[in-house]
């Protein structure tokens, strides 16, 4: 049983031996096992993304200028371009059914939109290589879309995301993300709304507020931060390095968010890539993508938007975390500990590994 010191404060060994935790925005329990650090690996080793790439890519269907899969042409962009995905998974215009058979086989239809965002004209940047002004263009473009189609009408939730790095299944490495946005609200915004809702209900208070102003005082899960937003690798992470970037003042949606805050939230995206990119002297691979308020209109006064970073990576370039077995038939699990993933984080170089080799 973990000893509770007469503070309410648990004693070390409680961090230091098997333990669960609660992620307060899903209600799951992960388990973090930090004694299991020490194990040897003898696994899979997965290639790194090759680095020198061209600025232009003939053969790229995002590059300007060229034709894509379905035979449409790429305008010449110069800063972002969007476009509804060719191959979208969701669709705007199907007829609406709905199947219940004694309520064991139950399905509906599900209209949405997917679109693809590119991020820059350049075939060989990302996010982490992009000057935070051009970064703040794609935050301009995350809220003018999700503004776009959340005013819709039809649509319950825009998620917004990026995969990077083919370990992530990213289909190709031009800076891009993609959103899908569906007529209900998928399985886990609800479960935040609902974790946020019961959470505001019983404390009359917002549940990331009140967790981001703890984070900050105890500081030992703060990666970095700025005027506007912290970035820190929750308590409850699940990803060795997951990190979450939350905004400091209460708000539901990019579309609350000022000038300054977007210059901020471009400002910690590129602080978060580099030292993602440092950690292990690659381009590193993750899925991010927001979370804020569904779009159904009704009132969510209680949503804190924020941002999910969830990289595979473990050990090095090389060796990545899996999920399978007692996770996949159980519960979630971890070896380092938030804490630790944290410290590292906070303690890499704030400069580009790649800058400083070419010392510009
Ligand atoms: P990734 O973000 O996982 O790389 O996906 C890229 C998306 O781009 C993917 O959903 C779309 C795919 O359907 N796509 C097009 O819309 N047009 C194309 O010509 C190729 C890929
Ligand atoms: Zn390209």
């Amino acid at each position: 049983m973990p000893r509770i010191g007469r503070q309410g404060e648990v004693s070390l060994a409680l961090f230091e031996n098997p333990h669960k935790r609660l992620n307060l925005l899903t209600g799951e329990w992960i388990l973090v096992s930090p004694h299991r650090t020490k194990r040897p690996w003898q696994g899979k080793i997965e290639t790194p993304a090759a680095e020198d790439m061209p600025r232009y890519d003939p053969s790229c269907y995002l590059c300007p200028g060229n034709k894509r899969a379905g035979g449409i042409e790429n305008p010449p962009y110069t800063s972002t371009y969007s476009f509804v995905n060719d191959f979208s998974a969701l669709l705007p215009d199907i007829p609406d059914e709905t199947l219940e058979k004694g309520g064991l086989l139950q399905a509906k239809s599900e209209r949405g939109l997917c679109k693809v965002l590119c991020f820059s004209p350049r075939h060989d940047l990302t996010l982490a290589r992009m000057p935070a002004k051009d970064i703040a263009a794609v935050v301009d473009l995350w809220k003018k879309e999700y503004e776009e189609i959340a005013g819709d009408g039809s649509i319950g939730y825009v998620q917004i995301f990026e995969n990077r790095g083919g370990i992530m299944g990213c289909s190709n490495p031009h800076p891009h993300g993609q959103i899908w946005a569906d007529e209900t609200v998928p399985v886990l915004p609800a479960l935040e709304t609902s974790k946020q809702a019961e959470y505001f209900e019983k404390h009359g208070s917002c549940l990331l507020c009140d967790y981001l102003r703890q984070e900050l005082r105890e500081k030992e899960r703060i990666v970095c931060e700025n005027g506007s937003f912290a970035a820190l690798v929750p308590f409850w992470a699940v990803w060795p390095y997951e990190i979450m970037i939350l905004p400091k003042i209460h708000c539901r949606s990019l579309k609350e968010l000022t000038a300054e805050m977007r210059g901020d939230l471009a400002g910690i995206i590129r602080a978060v890539g580099i030292r993602y990119d440092n950690l292990f002297s690659t381009s590193f691979p993750y899925s991010m993508g927001f979370h804020q308020e569904p779009a159904d209109g009704r009132d969510y006064g209680y949503w804190h938007l924020h941002m999910h970073y969830l990289p595979p990576l473990l050990r090095s370039a090389t060796v990545r975390k899996f999920m399978v077995g007692y996770e996949l038939l159980a519960m979630p699990q971890r070896d380092i500990t938030a804490e630790q993933a944290a410290h590292t984080l906070r303690s890499l170089p704030e400069v580009h590994y790649l800058d400083r080799l070419t010392g510009s």
